[in-house]
Protein backbone atom coordinates (compact mmCIF):
# COMPACT_ATOMS: atom_id res chain seq x y z
CA UNK A 1 0.00 0.00 0.00
CA UNK A 2 0.81 3.73 -0.11
CA UNK A 3 2.53 5.04 2.62
CA UNK A 4 3.74 9.35 2.09
CA UNK A 5 5.67 10.41 5.19
CA UNK A 6 4.60 13.90 3.93
CA UNK A 7 1.02 13.96 3.19
CA UNK A 8 -0.46 17.47 2.56
CA UNK A 9 -3.57 19.62 0.62
CA UNK A 10 -1.46 19.84 -1.71
CA UNK A 11 -1.67 16.11 -2.82
CA UNK A 12 -5.25 16.85 -3.15
CA UNK A 13 -7.13 18.06 -5.86
CA UNK A 14 -8.00 21.53 -5.79
CA UNK A 15 -11.65 22.27 -4.35
CA UNK A 16 -11.09 18.74 -2.21
CA UNK A 17 -12.85 19.53 1.44
CA UNK A 18 -11.44 19.07 4.71
CA UNK A 19 -13.51 18.63 7.63
CA UNK A 20 -14.63 17.02 11.00
CA UNK A 21 -17.59 15.18 11.64
CA UNK A 22 -20.05 14.68 15.09
CA UNK A 23 -23.77 14.16 15.40
CA UNK A 24 -26.47 15.88 17.81
CA UNK A 25 -26.66 13.00 20.40
CA UNK A 26 -23.04 12.46 20.50
CA UNK A 27 -22.05 16.30 20.94
CA UNK A 28 -24.97 18.57 22.00
CA UNK A 29 -26.44 17.40 25.87
CA UNK A 30 -28.70 19.84 26.37
CA UNK A 31 -31.39 17.11 26.40
CA UNK A 32 -34.00 19.31 28.50
CA UNK A 33 -33.22 22.43 26.66
CA UNK A 34 -34.43 24.49 23.98
CA UNK A 35 -38.16 22.48 24.06
CA UNK A 36 -36.16 19.80 22.98
CA UNK A 37 -38.78 16.22 22.52
CA UNK A 38 -37.41 12.81 23.52
CA UNK A 39 -35.56 10.83 21.14
CA UNK A 40 -35.01 7.26 21.13
CA UNK A 41 -31.46 7.46 22.65
CA UNK A 42 -32.64 9.04 25.58
CA UNK A 43 -34.66 6.51 26.30
CA UNK A 44 -32.31 3.29 25.50
CA UNK A 45 -29.87 5.21 27.17
CA UNK A 46 -31.58 4.61 30.50
CA UNK A 47 -32.21 1.04 30.18
CA UNK A 48 -30.09 -1.68 32.55
CA UNK A 49 -26.90 -2.73 31.16
CA UNK A 50 -26.70 -1.40 27.34
CA UNK A 51 -24.00 1.17 27.85
CA UNK A 52 -20.82 -0.05 29.06
CA UNK A 53 -20.07 2.70 31.88
CA UNK A 54 -23.74 3.10 32.63
CA UNK A 55 -23.55 7.01 30.88
CA UNK A 56 -26.21 9.25 28.89
CA UNK A 57 -25.32 11.94 26.40
CA UNK A 58 -27.41 14.07 28.70
CA UNK A 59 -24.71 16.91 28.59
CA UNK A 60 -22.18 15.32 26.07
CA UNK A 61 -20.05 17.80 25.21
CA UNK A 62 -22.23 20.63 25.87
CA UNK A 63 -21.72 21.49 21.95
CA UNK A 64 -25.30 23.06 22.54
CA UNK A 65 -23.76 25.67 24.69
CA UNK A 66 -20.09 26.06 23.33
CA UNK A 67 -20.38 25.72 19.91
CA UNK A 68 -18.76 29.25 19.18
CA UNK A 69 -15.30 28.20 20.73
CA UNK A 70 -15.88 24.56 18.89
CA UNK A 71 -16.09 26.42 15.84
CA UNK A 72 -12.92 28.33 16.86
CA UNK A 73 -11.03 24.85 17.31
CA UNK A 74 -12.44 23.75 13.69
CA UNK A 75 -10.90 27.24 12.11
CA UNK A 76 -7.93 27.15 13.85
CA UNK A 77 -7.04 23.67 12.12
CA UNK A 78 -8.18 25.26 8.88
CA UNK A 79 -11.07 23.31 8.40
CA UNK A 80 -13.57 23.55 5.49
CA UNK A 81 -16.52 22.34 6.34
CA UNK A 82 -18.29 21.09 9.70
CA UNK A 83 -20.47 17.82 9.75
CA UNK A 84 -23.11 18.05 12.31
CA UNK A 85 -26.58 16.29 12.76
CA UNK A 86 -29.69 18.11 13.31
CA UNK A 87 -31.80 16.67 16.05
CA UNK A 88 -35.15 15.61 14.45
CA UNK A 89 -36.69 16.10 18.54
CA UNK A 90 -35.40 19.42 18.85
CA UNK A 91 -37.17 20.63 15.35
CA UNK A 92 -40.36 18.47 15.61
CA UNK A 93 -40.46 17.87 19.64
CA UNK A 94 -43.54 15.00 19.02
CA UNK A 95 -41.75 14.06 15.50
CA UNK A 96 -44.28 15.44 12.99
CA UNK A 97 -46.61 18.74 13.60
CA UNK A 98 -46.12 21.91 14.60
CA UNK A 99 -41.95 22.99 14.43
CA UNK A 100 -40.49 24.24 17.71
CA UNK A 101 -39.40 27.68 16.26
CA UNK A 102 -36.37 27.40 18.92
CA UNK A 103 -35.14 24.28 17.59
CA UNK A 104 -34.85 26.18 14.39
CA UNK A 105 -33.32 29.41 16.06
CA UNK A 106 -30.51 26.61 17.39
CA UNK A 107 -29.64 25.46 14.22
CA UNK A 108 -30.11 29.02 12.54
CA UNK A 109 -27.22 30.35 15.52
CA UNK A 110 -24.79 27.55 14.88
CA UNK A 111 -24.79 27.92 10.96
CA UNK A 112 -24.63 31.55 10.96
CA UNK A 113 -21.79 31.11 13.21
CA UNK A 114 -20.06 28.64 10.95
CA UNK A 115 -20.20 30.68 8.15
CA UNK A 116 -19.31 33.53 9.97
CA UNK A 117 -15.95 31.96 10.27
CA UNK A 118 -15.89 30.89 7.07
CA UNK A 119 -16.69 27.36 8.06
CA UNK A 120 -19.20 25.28 5.41
CA UNK A 121 -21.77 23.47 6.60
CA UNK A 122 -22.52 19.52 5.90
CA UNK A 123 -25.49 18.86 7.12
CA UNK A 124 -26.91 14.74 8.57
CA UNK A 125 -30.60 14.91 8.97
CA UNK A 126 -30.86 11.59 10.72
CA UNK A 127 -28.04 10.33 12.84
CA UNK A 128 -29.78 8.00 14.83
CA UNK A 129 -32.00 9.75 16.59
CA UNK A 130 -35.67 8.89 16.14
CA UNK A 131 -38.29 11.18 18.39
CA UNK A 132 -39.85 8.59 21.01
CA UNK A 133 -43.10 9.48 19.99
CA UNK A 134 -43.22 7.84 16.53
CA UNK A 135 -41.69 5.09 18.08
CA UNK A 136 -44.20 4.43 20.46
CA UNK A 137 -46.73 5.57 17.88
CA UNK A 138 -45.99 2.86 15.12
CA UNK A 139 -42.69 1.33 15.89
CA UNK A 140 -40.42 3.96 13.78
CA UNK A 141 -38.80 2.92 11.09
CA UNK A 142 -40.80 -0.56 10.91
CA UNK A 143 -43.66 1.50 9.60
CA UNK A 144 -43.51 3.04 6.16
CA UNK A 145 -45.96 5.95 8.65
CA UNK A 146 -42.62 7.27 8.95
CA UNK A 147 -41.61 8.15 5.24
CA UNK A 148 -43.85 10.94 5.47
CA UNK A 149 -43.20 11.79 8.74
CA UNK A 150 -39.39 11.78 7.52
CA UNK A 151 -40.51 14.18 4.32
CA UNK A 152 -42.17 16.47 6.89
CA UNK A 153 -39.33 16.83 8.51
CA UNK A 154 -36.73 17.20 5.38
CA UNK A 155 -39.01 19.82 4.04
CA UNK A 156 -38.40 21.63 7.05
CA UNK A 157 -35.19 21.28 6.92
CA UNK A 158 -34.40 22.45 3.68
CA UNK A 159 -36.73 25.42 3.60
CA UNK A 160 -35.09 26.89 6.83
CA UNK A 161 -31.41 26.09 6.06
CA UNK A 162 -31.40 25.21 2.46
CA UNK A 163 -30.42 29.01 1.92
CA UNK A 164 -27.12 28.14 3.41
CA UNK A 165 -26.69 24.59 3.54
CA UNK A 166 -25.83 22.92 0.55
CA UNK A 167 -24.89 19.43 1.23
CA UNK A 168 -27.29 17.52 2.84
CA UNK A 169 -26.94 13.78 4.30
CA UNK A 170 -30.17 11.96 4.43
CA UNK A 171 -29.06 9.11 6.52
CA UNK A 172 -25.91 8.46 8.62
CA UNK A 173 -25.65 4.44 7.90
CA UNK A 174 -28.89 2.61 7.31
CA UNK A 175 -27.25 -0.77 7.48
CA UNK A 176 -25.73 0.24 11.10
CA UNK A 177 -29.20 1.56 12.59
CA UNK A 178 -31.07 -1.22 10.94
CA UNK A 179 -29.53 -4.02 12.10
CA UNK A 180 -28.07 -2.74 15.30
CA UNK A 181 -31.15 -1.15 16.39
CA UNK A 182 -33.90 -3.46 14.51
CA UNK A 183 -32.09 -6.75 14.10
CA UNK A 184 -29.69 -7.58 17.14
CA UNK A 185 -31.44 -5.28 19.01
CA UNK A 186 -27.88 -3.82 20.95
CA UNK A 187 -29.00 -0.05 19.80
CA UNK A 188 -31.69 2.02 19.56
CA UNK A 189 -34.76 1.29 17.76
CA UNK A 190 -34.60 0.18 8.43
CA UNK A 191 -35.49 1.40 5.59
CA UNK A 192 -34.89 4.01 3.30
CA UNK A 193 -36.57 7.23 2.00
CA UNK A 194 -36.02 8.48 -1.33
CA UNK A 195 -38.76 10.98 -0.94
CA UNK A 196 -36.78 13.52 1.20
CA UNK A 197 -34.57 13.72 -2.39
CA UNK A 198 -37.52 14.12 -4.53
CA UNK A 199 -38.81 16.82 -2.07
CA UNK A 200 -35.96 18.24 -2.11
CA UNK A 201 -35.51 18.27 -6.05
CA UNK A 202 -38.80 19.35 -7.07
CA UNK A 203 -39.12 22.35 -4.02
CA UNK A 204 -35.51 23.39 -3.23
CA UNK A 205 -32.52 22.07 -5.68
CA UNK A 206 -32.98 24.71 -8.69
CA UNK A 207 -33.28 27.76 -6.54
CA UNK A 208 -31.10 26.54 -3.40
CA UNK A 209 -28.13 24.67 -5.38
CA UNK A 210 -27.34 22.10 -2.69
CA UNK A 211 -26.28 18.08 -3.03
CA UNK A 212 -27.42 15.43 -1.33
CA UNK A 213 -26.36 11.68 -0.46
CA UNK A 214 -26.61 9.21 2.45
CA UNK A 215 -23.20 8.33 4.44
CA UNK A 216 -23.00 4.29 4.59
CA UNK A 217 -21.10 2.29 7.01
CA UNK A 218 -18.78 0.59 4.44
CA UNK A 219 -16.02 -1.78 5.87
CA UNK A 220 -13.91 -2.77 3.06
CA UNK A 221 -14.32 -6.69 3.08
CA UNK A 222 -11.19 -8.88 1.20
CA UNK A 223 -11.20 -12.60 0.16
CA UNK A 224 -9.06 -14.18 2.44
CA UNK A 225 -8.12 -16.52 -0.21
CA UNK A 226 -7.75 -16.59 -3.97
CA UNK A 227 -10.49 -19.10 -3.88
CA UNK A 228 -13.54 -17.95 -6.67
CA UNK A 229 -15.63 -18.75 -3.38
CA UNK A 230 -14.19 -16.62 -1.13
CA UNK A 231 -13.94 -13.87 -3.70
CA UNK A 232 -17.77 -14.54 -4.51
CA UNK A 233 -18.33 -14.23 -0.43
CA UNK A 234 -16.50 -11.33 0.14
CA UNK A 235 -18.55 -10.09 -2.97
CA UNK A 236 -21.75 -10.70 -1.08
CA UNK A 237 -20.69 -9.04 2.10
CA UNK A 238 -20.08 -6.02 0.07
CA UNK A 239 -23.94 -6.79 -1.63
CA UNK A 240 -25.21 -6.96 1.70
CA UNK A 241 -23.69 -3.75 3.46
CA UNK A 242 -23.16 -1.35 0.73
CA UNK A 243 -25.39 -2.42 -2.30
CA UNK A 244 -28.20 -3.03 0.09
CA UNK A 245 -28.71 0.89 -0.38
CA UNK A 246 -26.45 1.89 -3.81
CA UNK A 247 -27.80 -1.12 -5.63
CA UNK A 248 -31.82 0.26 -5.27
CA UNK A 249 -30.38 4.09 -6.00
CA UNK A 250 -27.79 3.13 -9.04
CA UNK A 251 -29.63 0.23 -10.65
CA UNK A 252 -33.19 0.16 -9.04
CA UNK A 253 -33.25 -3.19 -7.10
CA UNK A 254 -31.37 -4.71 -4.75
CA UNK A 255 -28.51 -7.23 -5.52
CA UNK A 256 -28.70 -10.15 -7.10
CA UNK A 257 -27.67 -11.86 -3.79
CA UNK A 258 -29.94 -10.50 -1.57
CA UNK A 259 -33.03 -11.49 -4.21
CA UNK A 260 -31.33 -15.19 -4.08
CA UNK A 261 -30.95 -15.49 -0.16
CA UNK A 262 -33.33 -13.50 1.83
CA UNK A 263 -35.54 -12.78 -0.95
CA UNK A 264 -38.89 -13.60 1.66
CA UNK A 265 -37.59 -10.58 4.08
CA UNK A 266 -36.72 -7.99 0.98
CA UNK A 267 -39.83 -5.14 0.46
CA UNK A 268 -40.72 -5.45 -3.34
CA UNK A 269 -39.79 -2.56 -5.84
CA UNK A 270 -42.40 -1.56 -7.78
CA UNK A 271 -41.34 -0.27 -10.93
CA UNK A 272 -42.69 3.40 -9.97
CA UNK A 273 -40.53 3.27 -6.74
CA UNK A 274 -38.10 1.53 -8.99
CA UNK A 275 -38.30 5.00 -11.04
CA UNK A 276 -38.30 7.29 -7.88
CA UNK A 277 -35.13 5.70 -6.45
CA UNK A 278 -32.79 5.71 -9.79
CA UNK A 279 -30.99 8.88 -9.49
CA UNK A 280 -31.89 9.88 -6.32
CA UNK A 281 -28.60 10.76 -4.75
CA UNK A 282 -25.70 13.52 -5.94
CA UNK A 283 -23.22 11.83 -3.62
CA UNK A 284 -22.12 8.97 -2.05
CA UNK A 285 -20.85 9.57 1.93
CA UNK A 286 -18.67 6.83 2.61
CA UNK A 287 -17.97 6.42 6.42
CA UNK A 288 -14.66 4.34 6.12
CA UNK A 289 -12.91 2.32 9.43
CA UNK A 290 -11.71 -0.85 8.73
CA UNK A 291 -11.37 -3.67 6.92
CA UNK A 292 -12.39 -7.28 7.31
CA UNK A 293 -10.83 -10.89 5.31
CA UNK A 294 -13.73 -12.62 4.56
CA UNK A 295 -14.30 -16.55 3.32
CA UNK A 296 -17.45 -18.28 2.27
CA UNK A 297 -19.39 -20.13 4.79
CA UNK A 298 -19.83 -23.21 3.39
CA UNK A 299 -21.75 -25.03 5.81
CA UNK A 300 -23.92 -22.26 6.32
CA UNK A 301 -22.67 -22.12 10.24
CA UNK A 302 -23.06 -18.99 11.06
CA UNK A 303 -26.82 -19.15 10.11
CA UNK A 304 -27.29 -22.38 12.30
CA UNK A 305 -26.02 -20.83 15.41
CA UNK A 306 -27.15 -16.99 15.45
CA UNK A 307 -29.77 -16.49 12.59
CA UNK A 308 -29.44 -13.05 12.65
CA UNK A 309 -29.09 -11.05 9.56
CA UNK A 310 -25.38 -10.81 9.34
CA UNK A 311 -25.57 -14.21 8.82
CA UNK A 312 -27.62 -13.84 5.84
CA UNK A 313 -25.06 -13.54 3.56
CA UNK A 314 -23.68 -17.33 3.96
CA UNK A 315 -19.79 -15.50 5.37
CA UNK A 316 -17.50 -15.57 7.93
CA UNK A 317 -15.49 -12.48 8.50
CA UNK A 318 -12.52 -12.65 10.51
CA UNK A 319 -9.14 -9.85 10.92
CA UNK A 320 -7.04 -12.95 10.97
CA UNK A 321 -5.57 -14.61 8.45
CA UNK A 322 -2.45 -17.23 9.10
CA UNK A 323 -2.76 -16.42 12.54
CA UNK A 324 -1.52 -12.63 11.26
CA UNK A 325 -3.96 -9.90 12.01
CA UNK A 326 -5.15 -7.49 9.42
CA UNK A 327 -3.87 -4.33 10.72
CA UNK A 328 -2.94 -2.93 14.34
CA UNK A 329 -6.19 -2.18 16.43
CA UNK A 330 -7.26 0.96 17.50
CA UNK A 331 -9.42 1.21 21.09
CA UNK A 332 -12.67 -0.61 19.79
CA UNK A 333 -12.08 -3.85 19.23
CA UNK A 334 -13.80 -3.52 15.97
CA UNK A 335 -11.56 -0.96 14.07
CA UNK A 336 -8.11 -2.77 12.94
CA UNK A 337 -5.97 -0.05 11.25
CA UNK A 338 -6.08 -1.02 7.27
CA UNK A 339 -5.08 1.83 5.09
CA UNK A 340 -5.20 0.10 1.97
CA UNK A 341 -8.83 -0.45 2.15
CA UNK A 342 -9.93 2.87 1.79
CA UNK A 343 -8.61 3.08 -1.89
CA UNK A 344 -9.65 -0.52 -2.29
CA UNK A 345 -13.07 0.95 -0.91
CA UNK A 346 -13.34 3.85 -3.17
CA UNK A 347 -12.31 2.08 -6.64
CA UNK A 348 -15.07 -0.76 -5.91
CA UNK A 349 -17.50 2.27 -5.69
CA UNK A 350 -15.90 3.74 -9.01
CA UNK A 351 -16.13 0.21 -10.88
CA UNK A 352 -19.44 -0.82 -9.49
CA UNK A 353 -21.86 2.67 -10.23
CA UNK A 354 -19.44 4.42 -12.57
CA UNK A 355 -17.44 6.27 -10.34
CA UNK A 356 -19.77 8.97 -8.79
CA UNK A 357 -19.40 11.47 -6.33
CA UNK A 358 -17.73 10.39 -3.43
CA UNK A 359 -16.91 11.77 0.03
CA UNK A 360 -15.47 10.21 2.68
CA UNK A 361 -18.12 11.34 5.51
CA UNK A 362 -16.10 9.87 8.52
CA UNK A 363 -12.62 8.66 9.32
CA UNK A 364 -10.86 8.08 11.95
CA UNK A 365 -9.52 5.99 15.44
CA UNK A 366 -9.88 6.23 19.23
CA UNK A 367 -7.44 5.83 21.49
CA UNK A 368 -8.41 4.32 25.09
CA UNK A 369 -8.99 5.53 28.64
CA UNK A 370 -8.52 3.29 30.98
CA UNK A 371 -7.08 4.08 34.34
CA UNK A 372 -3.23 3.43 33.19
CA UNK A 373 -2.97 6.01 30.27
CA UNK A 374 -1.12 9.48 30.83
CA UNK A 375 -2.68 12.59 29.84
CA UNK A 376 0.71 13.17 28.00
CA UNK A 377 0.33 9.68 26.07
CA UNK A 378 -3.43 10.47 25.59
CA UNK A 379 -2.13 14.15 24.46
CA UNK A 380 0.25 12.93 21.93
CA UNK A 381 -1.36 10.75 19.88
CA UNK A 382 1.34 9.21 17.09
CA UNK A 383 -0.47 6.50 16.12
CA UNK A 384 -3.71 8.70 15.31
CA UNK A 385 -1.39 11.01 12.92
CA UNK A 386 0.33 7.77 11.34
CA UNK A 387 -3.83 6.74 11.04
CA UNK A 388 -4.46 9.77 9.40
CA UNK A 389 -1.32 10.20 7.26
CA UNK A 390 -1.44 6.56 5.93
CA UNK A 391 -5.25 6.35 4.87
CA UNK A 392 -5.35 9.97 3.35
CA UNK A 393 -2.05 8.92 1.25
CA UNK A 394 -4.16 5.92 -0.07
CA UNK A 395 -6.89 7.95 -0.52
CA UNK A 396 -4.69 10.53 -2.97
CA UNK A 397 -3.14 7.64 -4.60
CA UNK A 398 -7.15 6.75 -4.99
CA UNK A 399 -7.81 10.11 -6.58
CA UNK A 400 -4.21 10.55 -8.42
CA UNK A 401 -3.44 7.00 -9.67
CA UNK A 402 -7.05 5.70 -10.29
CA UNK A 403 -9.49 8.26 -11.23
CA UNK A 404 -11.97 8.09 -8.45
CA UNK A 405 -13.83 11.00 -8.20
CA UNK A 406 -13.42 11.55 -4.37
CA UNK A 407 -14.25 14.84 -3.27
CA UNK A 408 -13.98 15.43 0.22
CA UNK A 409 -12.60 14.17 3.61
CA UNK A 410 -13.99 14.56 7.02
CA UNK A 411 -12.64 12.93 10.39
CA UNK A 412 -14.77 11.25 12.84
CA UNK A 413 -14.23 13.19 15.52
CA UNK A 414 -13.61 17.01 16.28
CA UNK A 415 -13.54 15.98 19.77
CA UNK A 416 -13.50 12.99 22.27
CA UNK A 417 -17.43 12.51 22.42
CA UNK A 418 -20.34 10.27 23.77
CA UNK A 419 -19.61 6.79 21.72
CA UNK A 420 -22.88 4.51 22.07
CA UNK A 421 -22.78 1.97 23.35
CA UNK A 422 -18.87 2.66 24.77
CA UNK A 423 -20.44 5.71 26.40
CA UNK A 424 -17.29 7.68 27.67
CA UNK A 425 -15.03 4.85 27.56
CA UNK A 426 -13.52 5.52 23.96
CA UNK A 427 -12.12 8.81 22.50
CA UNK A 428 -12.45 9.69 18.92
CA UNK A 429 -11.35 13.24 18.97
CA UNK A 430 -8.42 15.44 17.37
CA UNK A 431 -9.31 17.46 20.79
CA UNK A 432 -9.12 15.55 24.12
CA UNK A 433 -11.92 16.59 26.53
CA UNK A 434 -11.48 16.20 29.87
CA UNK A 435 -14.79 15.02 31.54
CA UNK A 436 -14.01 15.70 34.86
CA UNK A 437 -13.20 19.52 34.50
CA UNK A 438 -15.76 21.50 33.02
CA UNK A 439 -15.58 19.65 29.72
CA UNK A 440 -12.15 21.64 28.91
CA UNK A 441 -11.22 20.76 25.16
CA UNK A 442 -7.15 20.17 24.76
CA UNK A 443 -5.53 19.68 21.54
CA UNK A 444 -3.95 16.59 21.10
CA UNK A 445 -0.87 16.41 18.31
CA UNK A 446 -2.90 15.17 15.56
CA UNK A 447 -4.72 18.46 15.38
CA UNK A 448 -1.58 20.28 15.14
CA UNK A 449 -0.80 17.75 12.50
CA UNK A 450 -4.04 18.80 10.66
CA UNK A 451 -3.34 22.04 10.85
CA UNK A 452 -0.25 21.78 9.38
CA UNK A 453 -0.86 19.23 6.62
CA UNK A 454 -3.83 22.02 5.74
CA UNK A 455 -1.62 24.23 5.58
CA UNK A 456 0.70 23.76 3.04
CA UNK A 457 -0.13 23.69 -0.60
CA UNK A 458 1.41 21.29 -3.60
CA UNK A 459 5.23 21.38 -3.76
CA UNK A 460 5.48 23.19 -0.39
CA UNK A 461 4.79 19.76 1.58
CA UNK A 462 7.82 19.54 4.12
CA UNK A 463 8.16 16.60 6.67
CA UNK A 464 5.27 16.50 8.74
C1 LIG B 1 -19.93 5.45 13.14
N1 LIG B 1 -17.68 -0.39 11.60
O1 LIG B 1 -20.37 4.15 13.45
C2 LIG B 1 -21.02 6.44 13.54
O2 LIG B 1 -21.54 7.11 12.41
C3 LIG B 1 -20.59 7.45 14.56
O3 LIG B 1 -21.71 8.03 15.18
C4 LIG B 1 -19.66 6.78 15.54
O4 LIG B 1 -19.38 7.57 16.63
C5 LIG B 1 -18.40 6.43 14.79
O5 LIG B 1 -18.67 5.60 13.67
C6 LIG B 1 -17.35 5.73 15.62
O6 LIG B 1 -17.79 4.46 16.03
C7 LIG B 1 -19.64 3.06 12.96
O7 LIG B 1 -17.81 -1.47 12.23
C8 LIG B 1 -19.62 1.90 13.72
O8 LIG B 1 -16.94 -0.34 10.56
C9 LIG B 1 -18.98 0.75 13.26
C10 LIG B 1 -18.34 0.77 12.03
C11 LIG B 1 -18.36 1.91 11.26
C12 LIG B 1 -19.00 3.05 11.73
Amino acid sequence: FVRSESISRGDFPDGFIFGTASSAYQFEGAVNEGNRGVSIWDTFTRLPGRILDFSNADMAVDQYHRFKNDIELMKDMGMDFYRFSISWSRIFPNGTGEPSAEGINYYNSLIDALLEKGIQPFVTLYHWDLPQMLEDQYEGWLSTQVIKDFEHYAYLCFKSFGDRVKYWVTFNEPHNFALHGYDLGIQAPGRCSILAYRTYQQHFKERQGGQIGMALDAIWYEPITDLDEDKDAAGRAMDFSVGWFLDPIFFGKYPLSMEQLVAERLPEITDATSKMLVGSLDFVGINHYTSLYTRNDRTRIRKLVLQDASSDAAVITTPYRKGAVIGERAASRWLHIVPWGIRKMVNYVKNKYGNPPMIITENGMDDSNGPFITLEKTLQDDKRIRFHRDYLSNLSAAIREDNCDVRGYFVWSLLDNWEWNMGYTVRFGLYYVDFNNNLTRIPKASAQWFKNMLRLKRDMSSDI
